[in-house]
């Protein structure tokens, strides 16, 4: 039997199957069952149609003797998935069927799956939107991961301040993954390097085992499945039954407590590079693991060591899994004893390496104390890697190891065949500066892959309005080649159209007010503009620069109040690292700014503030289809790419933002009419840095910065405590590293002509419109298609 070419499963067999799951996997009735039963008996009668595609994929793979893609990558932000596997096998309309018979509602039962952050932001939902999009395309692929018992902290506000709590998912049932005992590795850490006849011997002093646990991926119509493997740490001998003889209980189960540590949690810091000790064991606890596990299955059908590279694409995700470098090398020098060179050659030939970010402060080092500590045999090897590349290349200057630090960085880049960043911006930026003098060298070795987001669950899954006029008008391809969203073009004139397409917003706003109603006691005006600023809280994606244009804003409504405002609501939503105070200070003075203004009764139903808490994939979910205006306002040359840019373009919402990362593309398809550009280009920012007191003179120069930074220093939105804000003030008047001050009044020009424009609502319509029937490019899909072209020489085998 073969589930992939099944024609239909109906309503009817979906809800025996539930009925079945409910009976013989969780041992519940009808009568008995909770929410959490039915989303589980659901999530299996969904899954056992994932199964059968998977296995077919398997043995295609294995049949055509295909070359293989590995994913491996620190962060898998995968979100829910029942909804996304009900998507992408069609099975909708029946779900909703079967439920609505069985007496339940759908949405409260996909809404009872746990939010899985197994990330922090942008590059593990990449992570996420590529594993789909593998799948859509049928590239034999894998992902390769750690299973944290514990995601992404849970945010909640305190008087405006973010408070963190553990993320529990594990917790709750989850019917995605089967665990596989038999896939173990037992992976070594410390210990000392001995030289028996030449060959160097590693002993390490501590093992941990990893074990195996797969969540299937189904892609668009489920025509192929692959698998993410996340690992999970495991005490080697899980209980020390002496220690209980003697009668120390806890003793007795330290060496589980202390194994699984590696795969507790996830770090929260997405930009300050952290160098703790645990971090590194973590890294190499799942790349030593992934690398085992690709040599097993690569032995399994082949045995010239040679052939590596024509059937082995491994992807790392920025440095995180950079160790893979010489861990291969060990693998194949040390342990079956190929010429270093050749060990080299082979490893240079499979491994490939993505860059996420140029800041300073987030490029990976580890000083060779902790990483020749933890990994004794690999430094050694690090050093013959450099010694290598240095002797094939004299003239060159910088190594892998300087100022006794090991820089992942370089490492990556000499052990990648390919190199990529994730915008055209970025990677021109990637050539001049991080990796100026190895480009020189290897000049065609960096590429450019411009991120991308899937369609299934950015606007299909997510967006079910909009989704059905696009599919009433031009037919369902696009789902699968969302470029085909260009053939919406000629409709944006219509005036019928462009009514259907203005209601779609229309009732996505409503939906999203009620919500903010019922569940936060919010209340929003649906005809405002909808203005979202969501993403981590970081300076240089300047969510700051957006509350001062707020407080000038609400300034402004209250010198002249009975003027014609374009009512709008501003929604923000981040978490901040925890160590990143000034992170957590712009959260607080934004919801002190909307606890004052919202209060407000003069400015009341012309401007509201909203911070909402615990930002996760799920309320991307709900947000992006409501949105009017997407705030993409980093500092030139910061952002690598973004991709909720895209998400925002792609459901209809244009850009307010700069000339970053992918914003640049964005601009060039949508069309500079249809994108509300501001601010400095990468190089003048560079140069208004050069400048002295280029925050005072840029407050001098403009009355209304001066106004809402005094406001701040006043306490206008800390009464209680003046001073709360005086480091934000003093930053934003002196250093000013990131230029807000010297953005500003192009910021506030560009708002206002947002307001402007949003006020002749069927010319914004329009705007909308193109927005969506121009971003088709944007899909993970493309994205992937140049991977597999360029960098991995992959083809897709449906
Ligand atoms: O990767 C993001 C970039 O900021 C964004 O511009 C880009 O679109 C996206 C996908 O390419 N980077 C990112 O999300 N980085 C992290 O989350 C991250 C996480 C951990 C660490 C560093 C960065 N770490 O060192 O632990």
């Amino acid at each position: 039997m073969n589930i992939a070419t099944l024609p239909v499963v109906s309503r009817d067999n979906l809800r025996d199957a539930i009925l079945s799951h409910l009976a013989y996997s969780f041992g519940k009735t009808p009568e008995t069952a909770q929410t959490q039963d039915w989303r589980m008996a659901l999530s299996y009668a969904v899954r056992d149609r994932m199964v059968e595609a998977w296995f077919d994929a398997t043995r295609r793979t294995y049949d055509a003797g295909a070359k293989r893609v590995y994913y491996l990558s620190m962060e898998f932000l995968i979100g829910r998935l029942l909804e996304d596997g009900i998507v992408n096998l069609q099975l909708l309309d029946q779900a909703r069927g079967a439920l609505d018979e069985l007496g339940l509602d759908f949405a409260n039962i996909v809404g009872d799956e746990p939010d899985a952050a197994l990330g922090n932001g942008g590059l593990g939902r990449l992570a996420a939107c590529f594993l789909e999009s593998l799948s859509t395309l049928g590239c034999p692929a894998m992902g390769y991961g750690i299973r944290y018992e514990h995601g992404l902290f849970q945010q909640s506000f305190a008087e405006g301040r973010q408070m963190e709590a553990p993320e529990t998912w594990l917790l709750q049932r989850h019917a995605w993954e089967f665990e596989r005992p038999e896939s173990r590795y037992r992976i070594g850490f410390g210990g000392s390097v001995s030289d028996e006849a030449g060959k160097a011997v590693w002993t390490p002093a501590v093992e941990v085992d990893a074990e195996a646990f797969d969540t299937p991926i189904a892609g668009w119509q489920g025509k192929w499945v692959n698998t993410l493997r996340l690992w999970s740490a495991r005490a080697v001998h899980p209980f020390d039954l002496d220690s209980f003889n003697r009668g120390d209980f806890e003793g007795a189960a330290q060496p589980e407590a202390l194994a699984r540590t590696i795969s507790r949690v996830l770090y929260p810091d997405d930009t300050t590079e952290q160098g703790k000790e645990l971090r590194l064991k973590q890294e190499f606890f799942f790349t030593a693991a992934a690398l085992r596990d690709i040599l097993r299955r690569f032995d399994s059908e082949y045995d010239d060591p040679g052939l590596l590279p024509s059937k082995v694409a491994v992807q790392l995700n920025d440095t995180h899994p950079a160790i893979a470098g010489p861990e291969l090398v060990r693998l194949l020098h040390d342990e079956r004893g190929l010429p270093f060179d050749d060990a080299m050659g082979i490893a240079q030939g499979c491994l490939n390496y993505t860059n996420h970010t140029l800041l300073p402060e987030a490029l990976e080092t580890w000083s060779e104390g902790v990483f020749g500590k933890l990994l004794p045999r690999h430094l050694q090897i690090v050093d013959r890697i450099d010694d290598a590349h240095a002797k094939a290349n004299p003239s060159r200057s910088l190594s892998i190891r300087a100022d006794h630090q090991v820089h992942m960085g370089e490492l990556s880049f000499i052990m990648a065949n390919r190199v990529n960043g994730v915008s055209a911006l970025h990677t021109g930026l990637m050539k001049e500066t991080v990796f100026e003098e190895l480009h020189a060298l290897h000049p065609e070795k960096i590429v450019n892959q411009t991120n991308g987001v899937t369609p299934r669950r950015w606007l299909l899954s997510c967006n079910p309005r909009l989704s059905s006029l696009i599919t009433d008008t031009i037919s369902d391809g696009w789902v699968a080649d969302l470029e085909r969203l260009q053939e919406l073009e000629p409709h944006v004139d219509d005036a019928a159209w462009s009514d259907r397409y203005a209601e779609a917003k229309r009732a996505n706003k409503a939906d999203l007010a009620s919500w903010l109603s019922d569940t936060h006691g919010l209340k929003v005006d649906p005809e405002a503009i909808f203005d979202i600023q969501i993403k981590r809280m970081h300076e240089y994606k300047r969510q700051h620069l957006n509350i001062l244009e707020a407080i000038a804003h609400w300034q402004e409504i209250k010198d002249n109040p009975s003027a014609d405002w374009t009512p709008r609501v501003k929604i923000f939503a981040g978490k901040a690292a925890p160590g990143y105070f000034f992170a957590k200070d712009i959260i607080r003075l934004i919801n002190d700014v909307a606890r004052v203004v919202n209060a407000d009764p003069e400015t009341r139903d012309k401007l509201e503030v909203i911070f909402l808490p615990n930002y996760n994939v799920t309320l991307a979910e709900r947000l992006i289809p409501a949105a009017d205006l997407s705030e993409q306002i980093s500092t030139a040359g910061k952002e690598a790419s973004g991709t909720g840019n895209m998400k925002f373009a792609l459901n209809g919402a244009p850009t307010v933002g700069t000339l970053d990362g992918a914003n640049v593309e964005i601009r060039e398809r949508v069309g500079a009419e249809n994108f509300f550009l501001f601010g400095m280009t990468a190089d003048e920012v560079d140069a208004r840095r050069a400048v002295e007191d280029h925050a005072r003179k840029a407050i001098e120069a403009d009355p209304r910065l001066a106004r809402a930074l005094k406001a701040i220093g006043d306490g206008v939105f800390s009464a209680n405590e003046p001073d709360r804000y005086a480091n934000i003030v003093e930053n934003l008047s002196g250093h000013d590293y990131f230029l807000v001050c010297s953005d500003f009044s192009d910021y506030w020009r560009a708002q206002r002509e947002v307001d402007a424009a949003f006020a002749d609502r069927s010319a914004w319509t329009r705007m909308a419109a193109l927005n969506t029937a121009r971003s088709g490019w944007f899909s993970s899909d493309r994205t992937i298609r140049g991977y597999m072209a360029d960098i991995w020489d992959a083809k897709g085998l449906v």
